[in-house]
């Protein structure tokens, strides 16, 4: 049983490293493997206007079995709803998901879940278009030439901005821990205890083009998602795309894939039984990687099956942000309220572990996501990042909303056809 990871930000790890300061909310914690949502927050230091980062840990959830008898009965698959309407044909790159409703939230029985993931509640929602894969390097490079957009971590970090997220009083560090950067993952210097989150080390020069730092590169990593991504970067790709993020609850609902019930996109199985079916961490968190499903870090997008709507690696390979503010009680607000229709996520934001960091949700687990720790492959899992947060398992994947139906100027201004 995974107990909830607590990751501090990135940033504040950073800054908590250079000013040998201990967080009391972090005190104690566990960190996720996501825990890399600390280091996100060095990352967003370093970057974006505006937001503060933290990054924070996931939250793993089944949806499972238990209450499973009624909970299946009650759902209806999704795509049920809209089957009967023509499939609106997709832009490229991208897949219809027909709207529908399901039970969002884990399983009775789940005892990976962690407290935010429940109480399971229905929600509908209307079809949509969903981006197969996780955004690539490849899609990022054209946007960045079309562009110049500069990335979070690859902008100085702004005082002003992080200092909001930490304890009052904290003294500012030194000059030179706002050099552009971000945190990177290295087991090699983890002590291998699970409560330290210890693996992440901030890099100066580390960004999406540089995901191990300086000298490392993503060159013959076309295909692989992109990495070190801050909600604002996601913000700022699906706006030039023309799409959006999805919201939390699209993305748990497109990640079921129609098939309620079950723990992961795939199924039921472990993702260490079987052939390989997502990209996670295979062996024992963070020390050993046997790379048993290929690969110890990213992997190229399409790399394993698609869920039932067509989508890949809505389990693993990255971490993908969503629009949504992220709270720890959103799913208790709903509980007498459902079914809820099309949950655009809380007003604001709160996370015990860290309440003075305003955070976005993020789904879908990345590579870092073992069995033994976070389990956060699994489909009702959650993540809560500080927006100016990216780090080297983070990524996203765009959605795209059915154009508003044709209005004829005739009867929109109420003239006889
Ligand atoms: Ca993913």
């Amino acid at each position: 049983m995974s107990t909830p990871p607590s990751s501090r930000s990135p940033l504040l790890s950073a800054i908590a490293a250079c000013l040998a300061l201990s967080f009391a909310a972090s005190a104690g914690a566990d960190p996720s493997c996501e825990s890399g949502a600390a280091a996100a927050k060095l990352q967003a230091i370093a970057g974006t206007e505006g937001a503060a980062a933290t990054a924070e840990a996931a939250a793993a959830g089944r949806p499972g079995d238990a209450g499973a008898g009624s909970a299946r009965a009650a759902e209806h698959a999704p795509g049920d709803a809209p089957a009967a309407a023509a499939t609106p044909v997709a832009p490229e790159g991208m897949v219809w998901i027909p709207g529908g409703e399901f039970e969002m939230g884990a399983l009775d029985d789940d005892t990976h879940a962690r407290p935010d993931e429940r109480p399971r509640h229905r929600v509908r929602v209307d079809g949509f278009f969903m981006d197969a894969t996780e955004v690539t390097n490849r899609q990022f490079a054209k946007f960045v030439e079309a562009t110049g957009y500069r990335t979070t971590a690859e902008r100085r970090v702004e005082w002003e901005q992080i200092k909001k997220d930490l304890p009052e009083g904290t003294e500012k560090p030194p000059d030179d821990a706002f050099d552009p950067g971000a945190l990177v993952f290295t087991p090699e210097q983890s002590s291998g205890d699970l409560r330290r989150n210890d693996w992440w080390s901030w890099r100066k020069a580390a960004d999406w083009r540089h995901p191990r730092g300086p000298g490392s590169s993503i060159e013959g990593m076309e295909d692989h998602p992109v990495v070190d991504m801050s909600w604002d970067d996601a913000q700022a790709y699906a706006k030039w795309a023309g799409k959006r993020l999805p919201t939390e609850a699209e993305w748990e609902y497109a990640a079921r894939g129609g098939v309620p019930g079950k723990l992961q996109p795939w199924g039921d199985e472990p993702p260490a039984e079987g052939r390989p079916k997502a990209n996670t961490w295979d062996g024992v968190f963070p020390g050993s990687n046997t790379k048993r499903d290929g690969f110890e870090f990213t992997s190229p997008v399409r790399s394993y099956p698609p869920n039932r709507f067509g989508l890949h690696d809505m389990a693993g390979n990255v971490w993908e942000w969503c629009s949504d503010w992220y709270r720890f009680d959103t799913y208790a607000m709903r509980a007498d309220k459902a079914p809820i229709v099309n949950p655009q996520g809380p007003a604001d934001s709160y996370d015990p572990d860290e309440p003075h960091a305003a955070k976005r949700v993020q789904r879908g687990g990345s590579f870092l996501c073992s069995v033994s720790y976070c389990s956060s492959y699994r489909s009702s899992a959650r993540m809560k990042t500080t927006p100016d947060t990216g780090l080297s398992h983070t990524g996203f994947r765009c959605a795209r909303s059915l154009p508003a139906p044709a209005v004829s100027p005739a009867v929109e201004a109420g003239k006889p056809g």
